[in-house]
């Protein structure tokens, strides 16, 4: 029982439809998290890892059909179809009330359901808001205690009569008197990530994973917070926040959408190669970004943890995400070695010489297949971050700068692009195409259009999103909005090597963008937007192959005209609803290609 009557209500009318055996309302407590950890350890969900080498710590191995996000089993149930767009899976919301009812009916027998007070955003802030997750999952309950804030101080913020979005989470797998557990209970047959953004309601059954079951993160924080922000003219948004300090002192912050497993915690974290350049982190994943006072788009991060992808990550790649969670930390589908640490993929530059898999077979690195799943993670709390940013948790948020689009694209796109103007920057965002990862089930390395790598996360029509982000226009002074970028780091060679070094040597395209910010650095137009002018980009140091800049800065008039095509399929799936000033910059961009064509090569069409 709580203080807050539409919560008891709540609590008891989903107790009575999955009849769970116990209720247990989540305090938030250290003693609580231990609890949760020795209960998966317990059931063999978990085993504790070395004291030593990795203190505080488990590592969980799911079941292998249950890893990562699953999009078509994710659906928008809004009223309207057309509200859900022609990027979401819709079903009428009373319809699939219907069919979740059923599977929920006595779904949690045999388990405890946990109350899980939340709150997206630092405790009591304006900028917060709360979310109560009934689980019966300790996996989730863990999770969400490091995601996000949890218990009895949100309960207080909630008080008597405050409200908050709903989140119903059951794995699917009711256990009976005598029936075992199992190390990863979730089900086989039914698997619904289901959204009611007109009453901000989640529904999720059958799968314990990531972005599937810790509500607080893609369901709440992106698409029913995509909703809100819709409503009440703010964005929600899947993107990165880091703070850049330059040798002379002057702070920049910034934020970067790319889809999920792109480097978006690698660029939070990132150690610059350039002297005198410092980068902390607010956030590696969501932001908040409202109009301030001083009216310039100010970003929070909603959340309170990192949930990060595993595999690649290294002292080279991302030494501070390293040091994060050298302790307290649960790893999810690692590998773990004889000697009771974790190891991935890239983790070290061998392989360790007894291991066992994820999926708990013996592997010694001789086998052709990973050690650790592709999507293996690592959930830690950001105040363990070294690098984190001392106002990360103001609930004022940071002014932002600069906004950067990018994804992973081996041919075509440039290393940075500038938009010429917010609409331009939307358009950019809007026609962002990435090719697909492990982040989600489904084929890998596939060009998907995923605008604003929002394309798995937007609560309501695409199209009306993008006008949602035009209105920005008129919402804000144009010398205040943040300018547009749009970056790549993947652009690969005839010989299919990539061209960029990447990682701390990004922080050099940073440094133009900041300098562009400033004043500073010098552009020169291309088709498709702004680029460094000569020597702008600073490569001082850089061995790069010869040629290398010329290939990675090269727009391909023939390539960008087949990139039209794409664009304007991905426009035409829109209809009407498409806002036109996009259409506008679909056809201004045509036209610049094709005046770019050398003369006789332009086709006529
Ligand atoms: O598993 S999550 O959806 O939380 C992570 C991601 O795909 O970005
Ligand atoms: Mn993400």
């Amino acid at each position: 029982m709580s203080s807050n009557a539409r919560l008891d209500a709540w609590v008891a009318e989903v107790a009575a439809m999955t009849r769970p055996d116990r209720i247990h309302w989540c305090d938030g407590s250290p003693a609580e998290y231990d609890e949760m950890l020795r209960l998966m350890i317990h059931a063999g969900t978990a085993v504790p890892l070395d004291d030593e080498r990795r203190p505080g710590s488990i590592l969980v191995r799911s079941h292998p059909a249950d890893v990562a996000r699953v999009e078509d089993r994710t659906f928008i149930c809004s009223a309207r179809k057309e509200d859900a767009g022609p990027t979401n899976n819709w079903a009428e919301p009373s319809e699939m009330k219907e069919t979740l009812r059923g599977l929920f009916a006595g779904s949690m027998t045999g388990r405890t359901m946990y109350v899980i007070p939340y709150s997206m955003g630092p405790v009591g802030s304006p900028i917060a808001n709360i979310g109560v997750e009934l689980s019966d999952s300790p996996y989730v309950v863990a999770n969400m205690h490091v995601m996000t804030r949890v218990g009895t101080r949100v309960m207080d913020v909630l008080g008597a009569d405050g409200d908050f979005v709903r989140g119903l989470h059951s794995v699917g797998m009711p256990l009976g008197p005598s029936d075992p557990d199992s190390a990863w209970p979730h089900n086989m047959e039914h698997k619904y990530i289901c959204h009611f953004p007109d009453t901000r309601e989640i529904w999720s059954f059958g799968s314990g994973y990531g972005g599937n079951a810790l509500l607080g993160k893609k369901c709440h924080a992106l698409r029913i917070a995509s909703v809100q922000a819709r409503d009440e003219g703010w964005l929600a948004e899947h993107m990165l926040i880091l703070k850049l300090t330059t040798p002379q002192g002057r702070v920049h912050y910034i934020t970067a959408a790319f889809p999920s497993a792109c480097g978006k915690t690698n660029l939070a974290m990132l150690e610059p190669s350039i002297p005198g350049w410092k980068i902390e982190t607010v956030g590696d994943d969501i932001a908040w970004m409202k109009i301030g006072s001083d009216g310039r788009l100010r970003a929070i991060n909603p959340e309170a943890g990192f949930f990060g992808v595993a595999p690649g990550t290294s002292y080279a790649t991302n030494a501070n995400a390293m040091r994060t969670f050298t302790h307290n930390a649960i790893f999810t589908n690692c590998a773990v070695t004889a000697d009771g640490d974790v190891w991935w993929e890239s983790m070290t530059d061998e392989a360790p010489e007894a291991a066992t898999d994820w999926l708990r077979r013996p592997w010694n690195g001789t086998e052709p297949r990973k050690a650790a799943h592709p999507n293996a993670r690592f959930t830690v709390s950001a105040s363990q971050c070294p690098v984190i940013a001392p106002e990360w948790e103001d609930p004022e948020g940071v002014p932002i700068d600069a906004i950067l689009f990018g994804g992973r694209r081996t041919t075509t796109v440039p290393l940075v692009t500038e938009a010429f103007d917010w609409t331009h920057g939307t358009f950019i965002g809007a026609t962002t195409g990435s090719e697909t990862t492990a982040a989600a089930v489904g084929a890998v390395g596939q060009l998907r259009r995923d605008p604003m790598a929002m394309l798995p996360f937007c609560g309501y029509n695409m199209a009306d999103y993008w006008g949602h982000w035009l209105s920005f226009n008129d919402r804000m002074a144009a010398d205040k909005l943040p300018r547009v970028f749009f970056v790549n780091w993947f652009r690969k060679d005839e010989n299919g090597k990539f061209l960029w070094p990447g990682y701390g040597e990004n922080s050099r395209v940073l440094k133009w963008i900041v300098e562009r910010v400033e004043g500073e650095a010098d552009a020169v137009e291309s088709p498709i937007g702004l680029h460094p002018a000569e020597g702008a980009l600073d490569v001082d140091g850089l061995a790069l192959r010869d040629g290398a800049m010329d290939q990675l800065m090269a727009v391909d008039p023939e390539a960008w005209l087949a990139e039209m095509g794409l664009i304007r399929e991905h426009f035409a799936r829109f209809g009407d609803r498409l806002p036109r000033a996009l259409a506008a910059c679909a056809d201004d961009l045509e036209t610049r290609i094709r005046d770019a064509m050398p003369v006789g090569a332009a086709t006529a069409d």
